[in-house]
């Protein structure tokens, strides 16, 4: 069961998920990732389609070539939820280690 975010967590959001910032338009955290071509950007998008369903908890992203850009909100909840801020850290996890133009 997803869980709301609390005002102090909104307001706590760039030290919990700093990369990524509140949507304008909606009650949603967004991030976007520029890659070397798009079969980085597939391989990346692939990796998260297989945390997403681990975690039951879905982006709604949007991929040109080499940038995908993600949005994370809970339709449960009607906005963003503890959910957002577990998948969000877990894909940022996910960089750089298995994105070679993402390496150190
Ligand atoms: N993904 N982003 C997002 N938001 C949800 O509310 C959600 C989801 N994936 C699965 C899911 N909810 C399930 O718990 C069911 O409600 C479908």
């Amino acid at each position: 069961m997803a869980t709301r975010l609390t005002d102090a967590e909104r307001s706590n959001l760039g030290t919990l998920v700093p990369q990524w910032t509140p949507a304008l338009d909606r009650d949603a955290i967004r991030r976007e990732f520029k890659f070397a071509n798009f079969s980085e950007a597939w391989g990346f998008m692939s990796r998260v389609a297989l945390l997403a369903e681990k975690l039951d908890h879905h982006p709604e992203w949007f991929n040109v070539w080499n940038t995908v850009r993600i949005e994370l909100t809970t339709h449960d909840v009607g906005g963003m939820s503890d959910r957002d801020l577990e998948l969000a850290q877990a894909i940022d996890a996910l960089i750089p280690a298995s994105v070679p133009s993402m390496a150190p």
